[in-house]
């Protein structure tokens, strides 16, 4: 993986303060998305009571990822080191397969695509698909 230049990274912290106000709207479609297009995600959450993109648990779910990736954004630095302990739920509580954190990474991306059309130059596209790869790492980082 191509890693975050300091360009990448001034790029990502900047594109994110545009963005963040709409971090809920943002996480709530991707995770939808993720549901519908890739359904085989929906194993890790059948304890929901609805399992529909719209139902109040994929809402809030889609929140609750977006808060992780705001955190990330602070963590630029060593997301390695700052998301220990979130890939360790993921890891050993959720036992997540870590091919799906790549999948919610395209879903944010294509929802960002579509909310930002104009704020998404293809400078940020870059930055945010090596930002969100790298994210997608550092979450696996535990599994092995
Ligand atoms: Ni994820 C819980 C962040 C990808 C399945 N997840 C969380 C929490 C955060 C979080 C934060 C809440 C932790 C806590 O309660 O302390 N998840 C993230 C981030 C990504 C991600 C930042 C990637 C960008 N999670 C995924 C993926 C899946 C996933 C791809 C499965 C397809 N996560 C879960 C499940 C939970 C969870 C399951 C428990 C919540 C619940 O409702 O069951």
């Amino acid at each position: 993986m191509t890693s975050l230049s300091a360009k990448d990274k001034d790029t990502v912290r900047a594109f994110w303060a545009k963005v963040s106000g709409k971090a809920e709207d943002i996480g709530v479609d991707a995770v939808s998305r993720m549901l519908v297009v890739y359904p085989q995600t929906k194993t890790y959450f059948s304890h929901w009571k609805d399992l529909s993109p719209t139902s109040p648990q994929a809402r809030k779910h889609g929140r609750v990822v977006m808060a992780g990736v705001a955190d990330a954004v602070t963590k630029i630095d060593d997301l390695k080191g700052g998301l220990l302990g979130l890939s360790e739920l993921h890891a050993f509580t959720l036992r997540v397969d870590p091919a799906n954190f790549k999948i919610l990474s395209h879903n944010i991306l294509v929802v960002l695509a579509i909310m930002f059309p104009s704020d998404f130059t293809p400078e940020v596209h870059v930055a945010m698909d090596k930002f969100l790869a790298a994210l997608a790492l550092a979450l696996s980082e535990k599994y092995r």
